[in-house]
């Protein structure tokens, strides 16, 4: 093309012609983005040089789909699905964007021709990690379902500069040190300084009268910057682009000269340090509310951010704000942003001018509210006085709701004094505080959680009187995960030999994942399914040997628990079994057993003593047993280090046994029992979350179940269960405890573990004992399985072939149908 066509074309032409997508092209295009965006020749280009240079290659291809994606959304007055999270645990981009446009293969061949590796390209990039476990990967999840189903959807959140710790683990310990995933910049992210907007905090409200009504008018004693960044979420088969929008803190004077001129250079400095440090860090507790006021700050900049920005999105195209609940769903993820529910009526009443039932209509129909955790000590609730202080007219505007919903809870009805304070949004009875998740339950139109199981849960427990009152309003959306990148990217092999056994059409429609069953049943492609299994455990074992000298046996079970570091989720029970396992190896070495290679992973939260012990065990529980000449080549223990996405994509399909063993009635849905299970690993698993489900979809012979069940804890804990009494009966877990105890894998501290023992003998309130025969039992049940190797096999075939339904891609069109009435499956 001459450079006078294309002149013209680009005067004439608004969208730009679609990029040919040819090695060759894109070996080109990268080329100059080497040259004139990053300013290096091919021969001097460092690795972190290809890597960006990729990405923006990649980026291009991106942005012309994602504009037309918002025009179109724009052009058609479709409906705008707002996801707002504190948390998005994306990990890395660069392979899923690839991944998801087709061009892993081309782009592989591209770099090629440099002599560059996409893999070793791909490594370089940091994991986002701006989450902390299940409810920041689920957002991850949703946001590329959203792209993928034709959702039109925003994610909110904030865009923290550092993100989820890095673990490292010194003489045994948990130790944490700082992310810093932006320290090279970040390709993906647009900077909109345009989108800016104020967030106030503190000062004073009052009202004047307006044309004979009166109108609260907040002056905040202090306001800081939003200012966003996008970035584009693509989705399978780059057809749609949606936008995650996070926000970034900034002070309105960034240095105050006249503090600076007068000598004093750190004052001059004070008001942008502390405006910033809104967005600098991630909150690393997933368990306990940290109740401190820089985390509701967090809370409130990001809600009202996102909130000013749909209004005045809503505005750009619309004459007033009445019909908003039409053209945006809102969706809170948790209650983190449930301040959103008086901040948007604090927005339409005062600012906007709308009546107050007007305004509370609006709110109702546009908010929906999922709740991820029942555990007590994780619901939000946050001191009056520290909420008046921080957000005064806020404060109000809760109170005033809670008048009118206690007013229309008892409309008509004689509702006890229990049932009062049980739904009021104020508790009186531990310092006068706000519940949070009362406010997001009243605030909207719809609540749900995120298993069967954890949704009657929820309207037996926390939600019990608000059920009462508003019986239509909980309902069930079983979480899901994304098979793109949790099939498709994590595990190549396994989609390869899918795709020969049944065709593509699984790729779009992932459904047809079911018409793997029969396969079940044929030996040959069997063996192509174990053989790819092993290349996954190889390359796993390759990882641990050489991150942590270990060697592992890729013909043992590989029966892995990661996830995050809880009490509830009981990694304590599975190093209980290991440490009998191999008391009992050692004493009955003549038996047959099953070689066994236990991995474990996950981070805890930094004040979370248990579950920082829990890691010491691990590893002193490993370093006695892999050094112990007796069991070798029968069982071996790894936990390994800095648990993240990355490390989870390696980990998921290298798995035989998925360990989902939590408490029953604690784990809300878990996500990776989805994953593991996807890539054909055999659960062990409690009747817990959506444990449920997978038992209901895969069969009871092709799941393990065990133990108590969700109200047969509840009864054991109401009679008092302890767990000395079990211990008694069970001579294998009482001889594990007590070495634990006596210090057999602690010789340097005997008495490092008496806490975490003894609370198992006098409370046992996770039942440990009470559960230990059980498991005990069904990973012996695996043991005898895996000598079985035909029948093993199918079973892990049929995990595969019957996980479809746990795609994110049918959670969002059930949110999209049922709740949002939004997108392709919603309108
Ligand atoms: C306020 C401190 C805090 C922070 C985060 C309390 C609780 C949380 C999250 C709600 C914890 C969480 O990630 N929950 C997990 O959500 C997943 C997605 O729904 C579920 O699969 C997990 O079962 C649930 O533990």
């Amino acid at each position: 093309m001459t450079s006078a066509s294309s002149l013209a074309r680009s005067t004439t032409v608004e969208k730009p012609e679609p990029r040919l997508n040819d090695a060759d092209t894109i070996a080109t295009e990268i080329v100059e983005k080497l040259t004139y965006s990053i300013g290096k020749t091919v021969k001097a280009a460092r690795i972190h040089d290809w890597l960006e240079a990729t990405t923006l290659v990649v980026r291009d291809r991106i942005i012309d789909n994602w504009f037309e994606s918002t025009i179109k959304t724009y052009e058609r007055q479709d409906k705008r699905v707002c996801y707002l999270s504190m948390e998005f645990l994306i990990g890395r981009l660069l392979r899923d964007a690839i991944s998801n446009l087709g061009l892993t293969e081309t782009v592989r061949e591209a770099l090629a021709r440099y002599d560059v590796d996409l893999n070793l390209v791909e490594l370089l990039e940091p994991d986002a990690a701006l989450g902390n476990g299940g409810l920041g990967r689920l957002a991850a999840c949703f946001m590329e379902s959203m792209a993928t189903t034709g959702v039109p959807g925003f994610g909110y959140g904030i865009r923290y500069v550092h993100g989820f710790f890095r673990q490292e683990v010194v003489d045994g310990a948990q130790v944490e040190l700082p992310e810093t995933w932006l320290k090279h910049g970040n390709p993906w992210e647009f900077e909109r300084r345009e989108s800016s907007y104020e967030i106030g905090f503190g000062g004073k409200v009052s009202a004047i009268e307006e044309n004979g009504k009166l109108r609260s008018v907040w002056r905040p004693g202090e306001r800081v910057l939003a200012v966003a960044y996008d970035t584009p979420v693509v989705g399978w088969r780059g057809q749609h682009v949606n936008t995650l929008r996070l926000w970034s803190a900034q002070s309105l004077d960034p240095i105050l000269l006249d503090a600076f001129n007068a000598g004093d250079h750190i004052g001059a400095l004070l008001e942008s340090n502390k405006a910033e440090a809104i967005t600098r860090v991630l909150y690393p507790a997933d368990s306990h509310q940290a109740g401190q006021e820089l985390r509701l700050r967090q809370e409130y900049f990001f809600s009202s951010a996102s909130l000013q920005d749909i209004i005045r999105r809503h505005l750009a195209q619309h004459d007033d704000l009445t019909n908003l609940a039409d053209k945006v769903a809102i969706q809170l993820n948790d209650t983190h942003p449930a301040v959103s529910v008086a901040e948007l009526m604090r927005l339409l009443v005062d600012v906007h001018g709308m009546e107050w039932d007007a305004a509370w209509k609006v709110t109702r129909d546009t908010f929906s509210y999922t709740n991820h955790t029942l555990l007590p000590e994780a619901l939000e609730t946050w001191p009056i006085h520290l909420f008046e202080r921080l957000l005064p007219r806020q404060m109000q505007i809760i109170y005033q709701i809670n008048a009118e919903v206690l007013r229309e809870a008892t409309a008509g009805k004689q509702l006890d004094d229990g049932t009062i304070s049980a739904i009021s949004l104020i508790d009186e009875n531990n310092g006068r505080r706000v519940r949070m998740g009362q406010l997001a339950f009243v605030g909207s139109h719809a609540v749900n959680g995120v298993s069967a199981l954890h949704t009657e849960l929820m309207k037996e427990t926390v939600f019990h009187d608000l059920h009462k009152v508003f019986p239509t309003r909980i309902e069930n959306k079983t979480n899901g995960v994304t098979p793109r990148r949790w099939l498709f990217q994590a595990n190549p092999g396994l989609t390869q030999l899918i795709e020969e056994a049944i065709g593509p059409g699984f790729k779009d429609d992932i459904t047809q994942l079911a018409k793997l069953d029969p396969h079940a049943e044929d030996a040959g492609f069997r063996e192509k399914f174990v053989a790819i299994k092993r290349q996954n455990k190889q390359r796993l074992a390759h990882l641990v040997e050489e991150r942590l000298a270990i060697h592992l046996d890729p013909n043992a079970i590989f029966d892995i628990q990661v996830k995050r570091i809880h009490e509830y989720k009981r990694q304590l029970l599975n190093i209980l079994e290991t440490v009998a396992l191999y008391e009992q190896i050692r004493s009955l070495p003549h038996l047959d057993w099953t070689p066994r290679v236990k991995v474990f992973a996950g981070k805890a939260a930094p004040s979370y003593v248990q579950a920082k012990e829990i890691i010491h065990l691990a590893g002193d529980v490993a370093r006695v047993i892999n050094s112990d000449p007796t069991v070798r080549g029968l069982l071996k223990v790894v936990f390994i280090p800095n648990y993240n996405v990355s490390l989870a994509e390696i980990i998921m399909p290298a798995a035989d046994v998925s360990e989902q063993i939590s408490t029953a009635g604690l784990e809300a849905s878990g996500t990776g029992n989805m994953k593991f299970a996807l890539n054909g690993a055999l659960t062990i698993g409690t009747l817990d979350g959506a444990n449920v489900e997978m038992l209901e979809h895969l069969g009871e012979e092709n799941i393990f179940i065990f133990g108590l069940k969700a109200d047969e804890v509840a009864r054991k804990r109401a009679e008092g269960h302890r767990g000395q009494g079990v211990i008694d009966q069970q001579p294998m877990l009482r001889s594990a405890i007590d070495s634990i105890s006596a210090g057999v894998f602690s010789q340097d501290d005997p008495n490092r573990y008496a806490n975490l023992m003894n609370s198992i003998r006098d409370r046992d309130w996770w039942m440990i004992a009470a559960d230990f025969r059980a498991y005990w039992d069904t990973q012996r049940q695996l043991d005898v399985l895996w000598k079985d190797r035909a029948k093993w096999d199918a079973i892990a075939v049929r995990n595969t072939a019957r996980m479809s339904w746990f795609s994110s891609d049918r959670s969002i069109d059930e949110y999209a149908h049922d709740i949002w009435h939004a997108g392709p499956k919603g309108r």
